[in-house]
């Protein structure tokens, strides 16, 4: 059975999947990859599993229902089940670079129980971000740490690992938020688990094919999930690593 195990929610991403995977494929060989479709009307689901025929290491999940938490919540459990040690979710459009998943799977397999690929330590290399993005995301994260407590500088990152070990202490049914909101719940209820989070540099590329599903609303979800968080006591402080 794989150690690793990548799972890649996919929703209308027939432009860029083939590659994303192949690259991903390269990077890390000895990893599983699974594709998670949610029904795609453009065809995404067809292609994953051509690229499953053709790729033992390639599996495929078709869901019926639609959403980024569940997909990434229900890829998770499929890894656990398998008995994955350490599950990797990353984005479809490529625009997390896969050459810097060995070096977070490296901190990973350090004891890690979250890596997160962060675009904003020292050392990233965050390309053709649009300007009202970059401000967004900064500033969005600056308030989360300021409302949580937390030192991570990029906490709506969607790569990431996570070692399956902490993920089995939290009930993922219990988090309700998604989008951006779901990976800072991700943060938080690792941490409040005793968990230890540290962030690698990564490559970043904004999406150039296909279209986005990320939307300004996610964006006030977020900043309203925060606020409510941030209030209510709610804090990110990870275990500090050994
Ligand atoms: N299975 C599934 N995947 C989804 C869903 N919504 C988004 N995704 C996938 O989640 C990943 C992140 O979505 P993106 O649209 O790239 O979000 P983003 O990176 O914030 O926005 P972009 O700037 O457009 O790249 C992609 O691989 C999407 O295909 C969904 O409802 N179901
Ligand atoms: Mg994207």
């Amino acid at each position: 059975m794989p150690d690793v195990m990548i799972v890649v929610p996919t929703y209308d991403e027939i432009e860029g999947l083939e590659r994303t995977v192949g690259r991903l494929r390269q990077s890390v060989p000895h990893a599983e990859l699974l594709i998670v479709d949610d029904g795609s009307p453009d065809g995404t689901g067809e292609l994953a599993d051509r690229l499953a025929r053709a790729d033992a290491g390639t599996l495929v999940i078709h869901r019926a229902e639609r959403g980024y938490r569940s997909a990434v919540i229900e890829g998770m459990r499929f890894a656990m089940a398998r008995g994955a040690t350490r599950v990797v979710v990353t984005d479809a459009d490529g625009s997390y670079d896969a050459d810097s998943l060995p070096a977070l799977l490296e901190a990973s397999a350090s004891g890690v129980d979250l890596v997160i690929g962060s675009r904003f330590v020292e050392g990233s290399d965050v390309r053709n971000m649009p300007p009202r993005r970059t401000v967004s995301a900064r500033l969005g994260n600056a308030y989360a740490r300021a409302m949580l407590g937390t030192q991570v500088h990029d906490l709506t990152s969607s790569l990431r690992v996570y070692r399956t070990r902490i993920l089995e202490q939290i009930d993922l049914d219990a988090i309700r938020v998604d989008a951006y909101a779901f990976q800072i719940a991700m943060a938080v209820r690792i941490a409040q688990a005793g968990g230890t989070i540290a962030e690698v540099p990564i490559g970043f590329v904004e999406r150039a094919v296909g279209a986005s599903k990320m939307k300004v609303a996610q964006e006030l979800d977020t900043l309203a999930a925060v606020t409510r968080w941030g209030l209510r006591g709610v804090r990110a402080v990870p275990r500090a690593p050994r």
